[in-house]
């Protein structure tokens, strides 16, 4: 087997210490765990001497050799020399890939452990066989990790080397599990390039049954995760923003037919608007804020919406629970973060949520898309203050975001903007009588959450029938003789959005003339 047709997808790391072995004996371990499917092994042992490394190799590899899989050996050049397998995997400390290619000659499968673009292009350049990136998520496996990169940092080094490192194959390492694995591929894919596998130590070797743990593990791998199945009918999707307003009704009707269920975890002050207007456009809304109800609720059929405006670090945990209650059944997340930048709870709340998580779609102001963005310019209180961008720039913006995060952005304003990263739109529809009133972004965010419980096939889509649904009505409303200001509005706005679920529903499209 030549390095170029190594099978990277699931790549068992061992450990040797107590904390993840236990008592159980490594190579019956790893023999398990190659028996569930994996595809490739490394031997990483940073406590044994030199005589133990050399005869724990030698069996390991004896037992890899019958399951025709490569063995690597980290680190530790002398041993994989002594022994003969297959390579070694070095991290940036170790030995140079350079020396180490000189020293195991050409045939090897050499790879190196990268966190930056730097690192990546410089093992490119020097000819490794693989990269392992990371550190995807912290793991108290490796506590000395130099940096946590999450996919978005994952996804920077792919797109960086897909010129250069066209033969280099690449693997996500740290903190990957049956959980994140799905979302891990997925997220941190680029058009340009993808990994090909994922490197794992706790959740294969410390697990009770390793080879169920391994196959569970690899067939996740050759899935998408939930969230994704739709996406991938990308041929059938509009281009065109008029073909996509002609689909518009038909996600709003299907609101009325379904009635799904909208669930929000979302702050005390917009509670009863929320629920209000989820009614309105034809929904049922449960506004539930215990993590632990979510695992029940995830299972209707309908959508979460996260709003941060209320967040305390035990409703963090709340959240966090859901979300991933709701990754797993496959129900739309959306994620309003409300006041991201306002404060050190939120934003650390943002990078939480963004690391725990997929969500479908992430809608909020200016400030705090550019706080979601990475931005640490300080937002002051919940409004989104003077605006720094200009349109091409938010643009811009939320066409890089969606890309990053592989969803849909929305950033609200004067003119809205919504991107999926490939696609993006300005909507000017709206009233200034919404900036008057508390919640209405909030209440937008359970608006878009109702039309994706319907349809994510085509999330682009299904947030643009929110979007028109919800600011076309606030236009109505505040043109209507009884709406005086800001207090007449609101029970205004609720009729007229009511007024368009029904309209829609009966064949009657006038409303959507006045989108733009
Ligand atoms: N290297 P687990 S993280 C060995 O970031 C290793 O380079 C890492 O263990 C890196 O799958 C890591 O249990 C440990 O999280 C991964
Ligand atoms: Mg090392």
């Amino acid at each position: 087997m030549g390095p170029g047709d190594v099978d990277y997808s699931l790549y068992l790391v061992t450990d040797s210490t107590s904390a993840i072995l236990g008592d159980r004996d490594l190579v019956e371990v790893v023999e398990a765990a190659l028996n569930g499917g994996v595809t490739i092994c490394q031997y990483r042992d940073k406590v044994s001497d030199t005589a133990t490394l050399v005869s724990t190799a030698r069996k390991l590899h004896a037992v890899t050799q019958r399951y025709n899989i490569p063995l690597l050996i980290n680190d530790r050049i002398d041993v994989a020399l002594a022994i003969g397998c297959e390579g070694v995997h070095i991290g940036q400390d170790d030995l140079d890939l350079k020396t180490a290619r000189k020293l195991l000659g050409k045939d090897a499968i050499i790879g190196v452990t990268v966190s930056t673009v730097e690192e990546a292009q410089k093992a490119c350049r020097d000819g490794a066989d693989y990269l392992g990136i990371g550190t995807m998520f912290a793991t108290p496996t490796k506590t000395n990790t130099k940096s946590v990169i999450g996919t978005s940092g994952t996804q920077q080094i792919l797109q960086a080397i897909a010129d250069e490192g066209k033969n280099v194959r690449t693997v996500s390492i740290g903190g990957i599990n049956s959980e994140t694995v799905q979302r891990v591929l997925y997220q941190s894919a680029h058009p340009t390039k993808q990994l090909d596998g994922v490197a794992i130590v706790s959740a294969i070797m410390a697990a009770k049954d390793p080879k169920k743990a391994a196959e569970k593990l690899l067939s996740l791998v050759k899935t998408p995760p939930p969230f994704a199945a739709a996406s991938l009918a990308n041929t059938k999707k509009k281009q065109d923003a008029g073909d996509l307003i002609d689909q518009v009704p038909m996600i709003i009707k299907a609101v009325g037919e379904k009635t799904p269920l909208s669930h929000n975890m979302t702050n005390m002050v917009v509670q009863n608007f929320a629920a209000n207007v989820a009614l309105a456009v034809g929904g049922s809304p449960i506004m539930a804020n215990h993590g632990e109800e979510a695992t029940d609720l995830c299972k209707f059929g309908g959508s979460l919406v996260i709003n941060i405006g209320g967040v305390t670090p035990e409703g963090l945990q709340n959240y966090s629970r859901a979300l991933r209650a709701y990754n797993l059944e496959g129900g739309p997340v959306v994620l309003d973060p409300v006041g991201a930048g306002a404060t050190a709870l939120r934003r650390s709340a943002v990078k939480t949520l963004l690391a725990g998580g997929y969500f479908d779609v992430i809608k909020g102001n200016e400030g705090e898309i550019k706080t979601v963005f990475g931005s640490t310019a300080q937002q002051r209180g919940v409004d989104s203050g003077p605006s720094t961008l200009d349109d091409a720039e938010k643009a811009a913006l939320v066409r890089d975001l969606a890309a990053r995060e592989r969803n849909v952005i929305v950033m609200t304003g004067a003119t809205d903007f919504l991107s999926d990263g490939s696609r993006t739109f300005a909507i000017s529809n709206g009233h200034e009588l919404l900036g008057r009133i508390t919640g209405s972004g909030c209440v937008l965010g359970t608006t878009i959450s109702l039309m994706l419980a319907v349809s994510r096939e085509d999330k682009l889509l299904s947030t643009l029938a929110g979007l028109l649904h919800y600011e076309i009505a606030a236009e109505i409303a505040a043109a209507r003789e009884d709406v005086k200001g800001p207090g007449t509005f609101v029970p205004a706005l609720i009729d007229e959005l009511y007024n368009i679920q029904k309209a829609t529903t009966a064949g009657d499209l006038r409303w959507l003339e006045k989108a733009k």
